[in-house]
């Protein structure tokens, strides 16, 4: 349910420049006066203007640069997703707050974003590299009627869903590596993981972990993975405001993820396709107990990866690390 701060935000923003008085805020919100001008004073901490005249009212000057909970919401146009909203500085994981906000009841389509993590992770709990506020670390809490041998195509969905929206800011050639990588000039900027409470037939809840690499300059990343990680800044050369691209990722995700709810997966199939990594080209799979040289041929209906082997025989993975 939308709070007080949360409707005087979309009045605000819905006014354009004009202004609007207090007693008509007060009237549409029905709040004192007094409240609304608390609430203003609050919102005026977070970092936005406002020209105050007697007798005309309110009119908003300039918004925050900052990225907080008011600046996303602020004309979010979503229904549901990110509706709700955890935003903070510097958290551990995302992904440990969206489960224990998942487990306490969150509804769906729960969001949390935060500047830094001291403790990002990736599959396997390899580390996820985001110590500062120069990406998108975002964790998304959804309840799903699926079953759970279906979950790894949100996944594969998730991933055409970033691609669709980087698409709307830059022409750059954005890649999906199978199963959860993005790639841009085969340099890695984006990696989703997906999380689950499961039981055999029943998903509980499902966490969408997606971290994007945003404004970070080349130096800014450890040695370790500075050769094969890049970011959205480095590939454009400019700065990108994280606020637009959160709202327009959940905007993109919502939609989205409608689509494969009713078309299911064939509608994000060919897309995934369209832009996948290194289609038609040699690389080599890693699995615990082989590992071989294949020609990646697409992906099946069920997120697995098919491969064609130097002996011709196509072969469909589950779970492998693909290199080249
Ligand atoms: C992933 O794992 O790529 C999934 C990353 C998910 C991160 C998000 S951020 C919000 C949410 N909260 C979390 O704690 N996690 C999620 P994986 O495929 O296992 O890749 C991990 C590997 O990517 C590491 O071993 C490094 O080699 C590399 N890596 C780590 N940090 C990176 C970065 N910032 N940019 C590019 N590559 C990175």
């Amino acid at each position: 349910k939308e709070t007080k701060r949360d409707q005087l935000i979309d009045i605000l923003a819905n006014s354009q420049n004009g202004f609007i008085s207090g007693q008509e805020l007060s009237r549409n919100l029905q709040i004192s006066r007094t409240a609304v001008w608390k609430h203003i004073n609050e919102l005026k901490k977070d970092g936005y203007q406002f020209e105050a005249v007697p007798k005309r009212g309110y009119r908003l000057l300039s918004r925050p640069s900052a990225v907080n909970e008011s600046t996303i919401k602020w004309d979010l146009q979503t229904e549901w997703l990110g509706q709700s909203l955890v935003f903070k500085d510097e958290v551990d994981s995302t992904q440990n707050i969206a489960h224990q906000l998942a487990r306490e009841g969150a509804v769906n389509g729960t969001t949390i974003i935060a500047n830094k993590q001291l403790h990002g992770r990736g599959r396997l709990n390899r580390e996820w590299v985001s110590h500062h506020d120069d990406g998108i670390w975002m964790s998304m809490i959804l309840r799903p009627e699926m079953a759970p041998c279906h979950a790894s195509q949100m996944t594969l969905f998730t991933a055409t869903s970033v691609v669709d929206t980087l698409a709307k800011f830059a022409n750059i050639p954005v890649k999906i590596k199978w199963p959860n990588d993005l790639f841009i000039n085969d340099k890695k900027f984006c990696g989703i993981l997906t999380e689950m409470q499961a039981e055999l037939d029943h998903i509980e809840y499902m966490v969408i972990g997606i971290g994007i690499n945003v404004n970070q300059e080349s130096m800014s990343f450890p040695e370790e993975i500075r050769q094969k990680s890049t970011s959205l800044a480095i590939e454009t050369q400019e700065k990108w405001d994280r606020r637009v691209l959160i709202q327009q990722l959940l905007v993109d995700f919502e939609t989205t993820y409608r689509e494969f709810l009713t078309q299911g997966f064939s509608y994000v199939k060919d897309k995934w396709t369209n832009n996948a990594y290194k289609l038609g080209e040699k690389v080599l799979v890693n699995m615990p107990k082989k590992s071989f040289e294949a020609t990646i041929e697409g992906i099946t209906d069920d997120g697995a990866l098919l491969v064609r082997t130097i002996d011709n025989n196509i072969e469909k993975i589950y779970s492998a690390e693909i290199h080249w």
